[in-house]
């Protein structure tokens, strides 16, 4: 049988998402999510103009073969708009064949190593008091994990911090959609401000307050977001040790893998990073040297199952283990994806779950499940997602943005 068609879905309920469809000459569909937050049209081009066009009458099983195809023959290996456009091909390949198989796609990766994955929450609040409130409602919903944001004195609007909703959940998307102005739509990202010594000073109380709040036992994950330099990294990870954090995420760039050799150095705080990564390679010596604990890589970004499983082999010989993004901007096809490679891979650590709104979940139907603080991807053959497209189609795509830290007193302050 071979790859009859090749059809991209954009579609906007709540925020944007890229969904590849690959239908094949025996009538199998599968899906693949292509999201790049903020640049979703690139990866729509790249697959609908440059992929889509090579991939007709090829033979869909052969999934690694088709990947490093598509790795090879643009040249210019790499690159996020060129590797989100192979995990959508390669998750829709994946798909097609366990619907083939009328099994699950994790028991197509080697089995269930497990009943379920230890999931965390986004928890977070302007103030500790609000975050609290927002860790109690997870707690409550069963959660044996969160990572928690919080505000810091002096800073307004801090990047994912956000009050949680009535009811104590987190529905904060930080792309700014596009505002229609008297000239046309404005859409540019916000320079916002920051302070990495305030920042570093109010960090521990947050962590204090909690632990003092819920105890001992509960997993406590904080993001750094690529915000500080080496040595303030180092600081912030010594400063955290007395909490017991479960990982400090992107508390340096990704891109420069070295300055984490400082981190270590100076602190046993667990490191994870990875979510900004697309191949195996951009954690070559992260992983040789040891120098983190949990790749944060998604099967939407890292080239799908096969590039992200790549990775997982790699970390494994290493005892690193796997932290998968899981934001809403991973959309539901994405996730499953995550949650089905979890399942089977044997150095599976911890899978980050943002819900999708309802809005979201009326536009892709999803069969995993979230139980006792666990997920499981459900067992549905293939991924178990499927689109609505009628109900895609009533969502438009609007541009939105993430925003930038740049400003410091005032002025511009590049981190
Ligand atoms: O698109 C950006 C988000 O994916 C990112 O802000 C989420 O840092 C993030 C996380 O850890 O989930
Ligand atoms: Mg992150």
């Amino acid at each position: 049988m071979a790859i009859d068609r090749i059809d991209v879905n954009v579609t906007s309920p709540g925020r944007n998402f890229v969904t590849v469809k690959v239908t094949t000459s025996d009538g199998i569909m599968g899906l693949g999510d292509g999201t790049l937050n903020g640049r979703e049209l690139s990866v729509v081009s790249y697959l609908r103009d440059h992929v889509a066009p090579t991939l007709i009458g090829r033979d869909e099983s052969q999934i690694e073969s088709i990947w490093q195809y598509l790795y090879r023959s643009p040249y210019w290996r790499r690159g996020p708009v060129t590797m989100s456009a192979v995990s959508a091909i390669d998750m829709a390949l994946w798909d097609i064949a366990a619907k083939k198989a009328g099994e699950p796609l994790y028991k197509l990766l080697g089995g269930a190593s497990r009943s379920g994955l230890l999931t965390y929450a986004h928890a977070s609040g302007t103030t500790i008091e609000k975050l609290n409130e927002a860790i109690h409602g997870y707690v409550e919903d069963g959660f044996r994990a969160v990572r928690i944001q919080a505000g810091v004195p002096g800073l307004d609007q801090i990047y994912g911090v956000h009050d949680a909703a009535p009811g104590g959940k987190y529905e904060y998307e930080p792309a700014g959609r596009a505002t229609a102005g008297a000239g046309g739509t404005t859409m540019r990202p916000t320079e916002e401000s920051w302070d990495t010594a305030a920042y570093l000073r109010h960090l521990p109380t947050v962590f204090a307050g909690v632990r003092d709040e819920f105890g001992t036992e509960l997993r406590l994950l904080h993001d750094g977001h690529h915000r500080m330099t080496p040595i303030e990294a180092a600081k912030l990870a010594k400063s955290l040790e007395p909490y017991d954090p479960f990982w400090l995420e992107d508390c340096t760039p990704g891109e420069d893998q070295a300055v984490l050799r400082l981190v270590r150095q100076h602190s046993v705080t667990p490191l994870a990073i990875g979510e900004v990564f697309n191949s195996v390679y951009d954690y070559q010596t992260l992983i040789t040297e040891r120098l983190i604990d949990y790749v944060r890589s998604s099967a939407t970004h890292a080239g799908g199952i096969t590039g992200l499983r790549q990775i997982m082999s790699f970390a494994a010989i290493y005892g690193i283990r796997s932290g998968f993004h899981g934001p809403t901007d991973v959309s539901p096809v994405g996730m499953a994806a995550n949650l089905h490679l979890g399942l089977a891979i044997h150095n599976f650590g911890i899978q980050e779950y943002m819900p999708h709104s309802e809005s979201t979940l009326s536009v892709f139907r999803t069969s995993y499940r979230f139980e006792d603080g666990l997920l499981h991807p459900g067992d549905t053959p293939g991924l178990g997602v499927e689109l609505d497209e009628e109900a895609a189609a009533k969502h438009d795509y609007q541009p939105a943005y993430l925003p930038v830290n740049r400003l410091r007193d005032g002025t511009v302050h590049d981190w």
